[in-house]
């Protein structure tokens, strides 16, 4: 196979040289970090004080994990190292509450941000010549941006289309000759089901590859939509606190996700003891950037569950590859690849007092895509053959929902007490999706 690289001078570094120039990225992220209030505070009691204070990557373990309720906390400028004038953009995602995780970016940011992006895809064999379908989400999530800037970068005809509507995704990809799609896996069968209804034939379309990330699926699924689509597809993952996709992507091998670490130091833990686990086994990966300014974050926790592979990979990058994530180590479901925690949904639901004191959360599948469904009793001492205001409440529960977590569920109300109650812990959570990882 003929691998093609965007940086082969990075990508097939040397570990030894690689390492040195992670000690020397840390160094600099430390001296962004003395900057923010939140580092200041939690570097000078781990006895740092200056960028020298750090001599060797061991000594990143000195500083202690930052989690999602950091970046609640310092919200919304307390991970801000640089004046605010010289941030040029934000990205957010859903936090554990209403508050969101923000992420700020100085233009050397998104730079740097997009050359990732143009390795990633670069490396998959795409070129100048393709034209990219960018069918994913554009605005605070990171999917359409980052991708969008990718796909310049490696000089691609972009279409900005964002998601949905799959008539006119059709369209487009007959009228400009789409080769290169980028959604999520569940939009991407999705659209071959639409394919099948429009009557769409293949053969009028020049697809040959497509980018599916930002949220689980199985390798089955993955064969599936390259049967169904006949499409060479590649698994992307990134996460919002790590600037979004374009932390780790599979190569034309298309055998585990390589991490750019020159970009990020990867360790993976035991998400209950901390340890780091043994090479090779599932744990929680935990990163800390060292390609960002205006936001530095060390030792983040993703809740993701991975593994390293332990053998190098065929297409020479010396950069270390993970096994597809298996799952999360916290509550958070990802619905048609928005992030969603239940304790956002509750905390919707219990501030109406038309709203009872049991509710559940199920989560299923409806043909390709997820469907989420709140399920919740009334308040006594409301009727349910009180038909007017039982549907008002409905409207008001979905419309309040939609502008909190950006997904409009089905909305079910039950009598006062009629919604099963489990002894000991309560299940607010049934998820019914295949989990076929
Ligand atoms: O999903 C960034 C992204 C956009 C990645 C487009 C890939 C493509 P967040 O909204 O912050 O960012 O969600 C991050 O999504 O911690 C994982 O739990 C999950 N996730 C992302 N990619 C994958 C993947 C974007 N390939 C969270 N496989 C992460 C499994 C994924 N889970």
């Amino acid at each position: 196979m003929d691998f093609q690289y965007w940086q082969p001078e990075i990508e097939k570094m040397p570990r030894a040289q690689l390492e040195a120039l992670q000690l020397q990225k840390l160094k600099e992220e430390i001296g962004f970090a003395l900057r923010t209030s939140f580092y200041k505070e939690r570097l000078s009691k781990a006895g740092i004080n200056s960028a020298d204070d750090i001599k060797t990557l061991d000594d990143l373990k000195r500083i202690s994990f930052t989690a999602k309720n950091d970046l609640r906390d310092g919200f919304p400028y307390g991970f801000l190292s640089i004046p605010k004038e010289e941030v040029i953009r934000l990205h957010s995602s859903s936090g554990t509450t209403g508050i969101p995780t923000t992420i700020y970016f100085t233009k050397d940011d998104i730079k740097r941000w997009s050359n990732y992006m143009a390795r990633c895809i670069y490396g998959t064999g795409c070129t100048k010549s393709d034209v990219f379908q960018n069918m994913i989400t554009y605005g605070l999530f990171t999917g359409g941006l980052g991708f969008h800037q990718g796909g310049e970068e490696v000089g691609m005809l972009v279409i900005p289309a964002g998601p949905g509507n799959t008539t006119r995704q059709f369209k487009m990809m007959q009228d400009y000759g789409t080769t290169v799609l980028h959604a999520t896996p569940s939009f991407l069968l999705h659209l071959e089901t639409k394919m099948k209804e429009a009557g769409v034939k293949r053969e009028s379309l020049s697809l040959k590859r497509a980018f599916a990330g930002a949220e689980p699926y199985s390798e089955d699924t993955r064969r599936r939509i390259e049967a169904l689509l006949k499409v060479d597809v590649y698994n992307s993952y990134g996460l919002s606190e790590m600037n979004g996709p374009g932390v780790a992507f599979e190569c034309q091998c298309k055998e585990g996700l390589h991490i750019w670490e020159d970009g990020y130091i990867t360790e993976i833990i035991n998400p209950d003891t901390l340890e780091p686990v043994k090479e090779g086994e599932t744990g929680e990966l935990v990163l800390t950037i060292l390609c960002r300014e205006a936001t530095p974050l060390f030792r983040y926790r993703t809740r993701d569950l991975t593994s390293f592979y332990t053998e190098p990979c065929k297409c020479g990058r010396t950069h270390r590859r993970l096994h597809r994530i298996t799952g999360r180590s916290d509550d958070m479901l990802i619905i048609n690849g928005v992030n969603v925690f239940p304790s956002q949904i509750e905390e919707v639901i219990m501030s109406m007092k038309e709203v009872g004191n049991n509710y559940l959360i199920v989560v299923e599948k409806d043909g390709a895509l997820d469907r989420l469904t709140v399920k919740t009793e009334v308040s006594a001492g409301i009727f349910m053959d009180d038909t007017r205001p039982l549907n008002a409440l409905k409207e008001k529960i979905k419309e309040t929902l939609q502008a909190s977590i950006s997904i409009s569920p089905k909305v079910e109300l039950h009598e006062s007490g009629s919604l099963p109650v489990t002894e000991g812990k309560a299940v607010r959570v049934k998820d019914t999706r295949p989990k076929d990882v």
